[in-house]
């Protein structure tokens, strides 16, 4: 179907159809879709735009990326269809290895997410043999790889699901969450928690660590440091609440 271009809610239809699309080939849970829409409604409580709260966050993270010494970004059925251009240009600006890792895993539909980026951009990807097991996570989430989410120092993971992002930090990793639910287990145990669409928060993380790069690391330090995710992210659910 032709979505027209002038029709008011065009993006959030655009990505509906990306994601109808990446369960019919298989990359994409069906989960994705119930996952997404409960997205939906949490962006439009903030006027489906970046807030300044998702801003702060966001320049946090860049700053955190490019301070990493072994960044790995985390890829799910959902993120794979809805931004893989904007994963891949995030990861070559930061230097960051991207990684497959699944909640409703299984080797076909890590293949087929491997397979995507391979082909479409010629990008190196982890995570179709994961070799390494999260300790105390019961979910297939804990099958990393040795060389990507295993060893990394700061893993950003989009749409996430709770569990996970406890064991990373209880790994001592720095963990970068974006969740447009602020109140969700993720957004409230990362360290930098982007109450943000994905398909917003990656091109703006890109774009400040493109700004960013030019500062050198006691700079970084500063910034990272001045950000208060606890504040920012009450900041961000008292707003939708006001909307309300
Ligand atoms: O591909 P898989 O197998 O790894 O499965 C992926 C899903 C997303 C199905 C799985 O991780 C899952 O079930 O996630 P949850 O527990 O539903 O959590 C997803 C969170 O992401 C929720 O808090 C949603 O509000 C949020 N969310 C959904 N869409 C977006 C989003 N956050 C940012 N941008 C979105 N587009």
């Amino acid at each position: 179907m032709k979505l027209p271009l002038s029709h008011p809610r065009y993006s959030s239809l655009k990505q509906r159809h990306a994601l109808v699309d990446g369960v019919k080939k298989g990359i994409t849970a069906p989960s994705g879709l119930i996952a997404f829409g409960r997205g939906e409604a949490f962006d439009y409580l903030i006027g489906e735009k970046t807030t300044s709260e998702a801003r702060k966050a966001e320049q946090a993270a860049a700053a955190l990326l490019l301070l990493a010494h072994s960044p790995v970004i985390s890829v799910n059925g959902n993120t794979a269809v809805l931004c893989p251009k904007e994963i891949v240009s995030l990861a070559r600006e930061t230097n960051s290895k991207i990684e497959v890792n699944l909640f409703y895993d299984s080797p076909a539909r890590r293949k087929k997410t491997v397979q995507l980026f391979k082909q479409k951009f010629k990008t190196k990807i982890l995570g179709e043999k994961p070799d390494k097991k999260i300790p105390a996570l019961a979910s297939a989430r804990s099958h990393v790889c040795a060389n990507g989410i295993f060893s990394a120092n700061v893993v950003l993971v989009p749409l996430e699901d709770g569990d996970r992002t406890q064991a990373l930090r209880r790994m001592k990793k720095k963990v970068i969450a974006i969740d447009l639910n602020p109140l969700s287990r993720t957004s409230q145990t990362a360290n930098v928690s982007i109450v943000d669409n994905v398909v917003r928060a990656l091109p703006n993380i890109a774009f400040f660590a493109r700004k960013l790069k030019r500062k050198n690391k006691k700079q970084l330090v500063r910034i990272l440091s001045s950000f208060d995710n606890k504040k920012n992210l009450k900041q961000a659910e008292k707003n939708m609440r006001r909307r309300l």
